[in-house]
């Protein structure tokens, strides 16, 4: 894999070329075929899909029904298993609205774990809450992390859905989720899997998973905003009902009933997210071309050198040392996590710091918050060398230890 290649193909570095851009968690930067197959959809068509009796609309159907089945063949699912969301908060919290609302009952058990972003527990605590289902938490390992013997201490024959991320997004670790999900379906409970942060890094094969639900956003895994994808069994999703009305996804509608389209369309409400579905695909055909070998890879080599860095430099609190993929959550010892962010910016160190939309966790570690960088496979030794002249720098500028 070469590098520096690939990071011509990304505008933002050709026009700051030194930029240590280690913020991919939050969102990975944008290559020319994503901006340019945004540019071709709203330059040469710009139309609405689906309903148009014209060339233009019809062209822009294709192409729109095109990335569905581009990202199909990204996941290994079937066409109508694709649904488009605004994000992976979205698609989460369709599974939790339809599946949870209509088929979780009273005395019902839930499955989650301190390590999930708010958006993977918030919309089954809420469910929970409104039907009377009990949630329960995976006790975490003396590392935080979500392992197959702790889980099996909480699933129990009462276990109807477990909710629980692939990768978690400050400590950087990977769920055993295919042993979770084999077990999980021993005592008949579904599984809603937050791929958010696992799919732009992993080859994601939902056959091979066996996985009910996955969700991930288009933004990290270099595409545009506002798009993201729910993949549900297709038998799942066809006896759940939509949770948002009007538009596109109606059927029949008559002034005493209303029918819906069939899955995916009846989840897809209103004029659907046409360019940021076009420019997904050409994400998801971007990252296959780069390999997820060579992404997890470099990813996690550039994490191990920088832990060693770190490690050497007294005072820094490292979370996730055995972390396997390129995420590391740090503290400077007796410096807020916002304070010495401050430092990072001045050295052109793009990093983020707080809590990370994951208060359980955070509050789990002990600490208000988290320094977190984060690679992706465009960064490169020299990103790491700024980042530790920027914690070197920060040590020495709050001068507390
Ligand atoms: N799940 C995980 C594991 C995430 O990391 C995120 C976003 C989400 C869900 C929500 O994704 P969204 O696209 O709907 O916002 N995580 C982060 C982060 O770690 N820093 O900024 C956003």
């Amino acid at each position: 894999m070469d590098v520096n290649k690939i990071r011509a193909d990304f505008p933002v570095f050709r026009k700051e070329p030194g930029l240590a851009y280690l913020d991919s968690a939050a969102m990975a930067l944008k290559p020319d075929c994503v901006i340019n197959a945004l540019n071709d959809y709203y330059c040469n068509l710009g139309v609405n899909v689906h309903r148009g009796v014209y060339r233009l609309s019809y062209e822009a159907t294709d192409k729109y029904e095109q990335a569905r089945t581009t990202i199909a063949k990204f996941l290994n699912c079937d066409f109508e298993e694709v649904v488009f969301t605004r994000g992976s908060s979205s698609a989460l919290n369709l599974v939790a609205q339809s599946y949870g609302m209509t088929f979780l009952k009273p005395g019902d058990e839930v499955i989650t774990s301190e390590l999930e972003h708010h958006s993977s527990h918030m919309p089954w605590f809420n469910v929970c809450e409104k039907k009377g289902a009990t949630l329960k938490y995976v006790p975490l390992d003396e590392e935080n992390r979500i392992t197959v013997e702790n889980f099996k201490k909480v699933l129990t024959p009462k276990t109807k859905v477990v909710a629980l991320t692939y990768v978690s997004n400050v400590m950087g670790y990977i769920t055993p989720i295919k042993e979770i999900i084999k077990l999980a379906h021993e005592v008949g409970a579904i599984v809603t899997v937050d791929g958010a942060q696992s799919v732009p890094h992993m080859k994601t094969d939902v056959k091979d998973l066996d996985c009910d639900f996955i969700s991930f956003s288009g933004h990290k895994l270099c595409g545009p905003t506002g798009i993201g994808v729910l993949y549900g069994k297709r038998a799942l999703l066809e006896k759940m009902p939509p949770v948002e009305f009007g538009g596109d996804m109606a059927d029949t509608v008559l002034l005493d009933s209303q029918t819906y389209k069939a899955a995916p369309y009846k989840f897809e409400t209103g004029t659907p997210i046409i360019a940021g579905a076009i420019g997904l695909a050409a994400a998801c055909e971007y990252i296959e071309s780069i390999g997820f070998d060579n992404i997890i890879k470099h990813e996690h080599d550039l994490k191990e050198k920088a832990i060693a860095e770190l490690k050497k430099i007294p005072g820094v609190i490292i979370y996730n040392p055995t972390g396997e993929t390129g995420t590391i959550a740090f503290n400077l010892d007796g410096v807020h996590p916002h304070d010495a962010a401050s430092v990072f910016d001045n050295n052109d160190v793009c990093i983020r710091a707080g809590h990370h939309c994951a208060q359980l966790i955070t509050k789990k570690l002990g600490t208000i918050g988290t320094v977190r960088a984060s690679f992706y496979f465009y960064n490169t030794e020299a990103d790491i060398d700024k980042f530790i002249k920027a914690v070197k720098e920060a040590k020495d500028f709050f001068g507390q230890f």
